[in-house]
């Protein structure tokens, strides 16, 4: 399936790829229907009217409402059509499923690393089951990247200092290149990587062999304790901090008398900046953790968090997704398992 010479339009590996596809070729389609008629008369009027032939130079206007209106309407509702169509699958490309499984992506100059929930983790290769919803939740240690999947046709930034995301479902099995689509420095043409798309039974045993012996959760909570976080926030704390259960998704009051939505972008700013939001009721004491843990730590304390149990209220949508914007209406209500670490 792969490294084909030649090859001219990348391999298709969702439903999704095949939509793009189907979209772009009747772009292209329609376009054409404007584009070459306007061609091929300027090459049939520059032979016709060129200088001493007797064709007729007689240029009174002779309108016709039906042709400025066939001109006009057909073109109109053409790009309409298209218009909803890119629309809608613009909306299903980037709106993931709530039961999509998910996975973690940092990357760095110059490589992709990716950690499963179970806790397992791989550089430049990724590994997922055929078939199955995956979220890619993404953020960049450093400059700005670009993660590129030519076979799913999807293609996102990753920001330093914000998440975004990405979601497929991969419905053929096979090896797929995977690229950085922003030029990131050096060796940003050599930041490659491989999407592997395994039967669900491979994947699991390519899971039970990736040798992890925690979740990302377990991960999670080793690192609260390393960190001394439990020191102020667990049961036993001397300091005053608040407690951490529950925390994720709820909302929570801050000192200046507004109130944020505990996603995993508040939880990112209270370890790294924690000066910048104060719960209110609290001082201002936690220290910054920003050069003692990576953006692997902060995922692996935000799963932790996570786990410590979600409240199930309105918002938990917008929570679930870490990013509060533009999917609010959305239909999708949690599941008792999104719920679960
Ligand atoms: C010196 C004590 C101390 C340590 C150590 C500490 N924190 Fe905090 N933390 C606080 C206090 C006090 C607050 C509330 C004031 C504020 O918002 O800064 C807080 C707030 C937070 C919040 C926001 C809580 C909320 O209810 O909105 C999170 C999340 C958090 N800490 C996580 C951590 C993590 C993770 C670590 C370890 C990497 C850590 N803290 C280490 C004292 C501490
Ligand atoms: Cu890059």
């Amino acid at each position: 399936m792969n490294g084909e010479f030649l090859r001219l339009w990348p391999q298709t590996a969702s439903e999704h790829a095949s939509s793009i596809d189907w979209l772009i070729w009747s772009f292209t389609g329609m376009m054409s229907i404007f584009v070459v008629p306007v061609f091929v008369l300027s090459i049939l009027f520059a032979v016709r009217y060129r200088k001493g032939t007797k064709a007729p130079r007689d240029h009174r206007p002779r309108g016709s409402m039906k042709v400025e209106m066939t001109w006009i309407v057909l073109p109109f509702i053409g790009s309409m059509i298209i218009y909803l169509v890119s629309a809608k699958l613009y909306y299903e490309v980037r709106t993931p499923p709530a039961d999509a499984m998910e996975i973690q992506v940092v990357a760095k100059q110059w490589m992709w690393k990716f950690q499963h929930p179970g806790g397992q983790r791989e550089i430049n290769t990724l590994h997922v089951p055929v078939g199955r919803p995956v979220r890619l939740n993404m953020i960049s240690q450093d400059v700005i990247h670009s993660l590129y999947f030519p076979a799913l046709r999807i293609k996102q930034d990753l920001l330093p200092g914000r998440y975004t995301e990405l979601w497929f479902n991969a419905t053929e099995t096979g090896r797929y290149e995977v690229f950085c689509a922003e030029y990131c420095g050096t060796d940003h043409s050599k930041m490659l990587a491989t999407l592997v798309v395994q039967p669900p039974q491979e994947y699991e045993r390519w899971l039970s062999q990736a040798g992890a012996s925690e979740s990302l959760a377990e991960q999670g909570e080793v690192l609260f304790r390393q960190l001394g976080c439990s020191g102020c926030h667990g049961p036993a704390a001397v300091a005053k901090a608040p407690n951490l259960e529950g925390l994720y998704g709820r909302r929570v009051a801050l000192q200046d008398g507004g109130s944020v939505v505990a996603d995993q972008a508040y939880i990112r700013d209270s370890i790294l900046l924690p000066h910048k939001q104060i719960v209110a009721g609290y001082e201002s004491i936690m220290p910054s953790f920003a050069n003692v843990i990576d953006e692997e730590g902060v995922l692996r304390l935000t799963a932790y968090i996570r786990s410590l149990g979600k409240v199930g209220h309105a918002s938990g949508t917008i929570d679930e997704r870490g990013q509060g914007e533009p999917h609010a209406d959305s239909p999708r209500s949690p599941t008792p398992e999104e719920s679960a670490p």
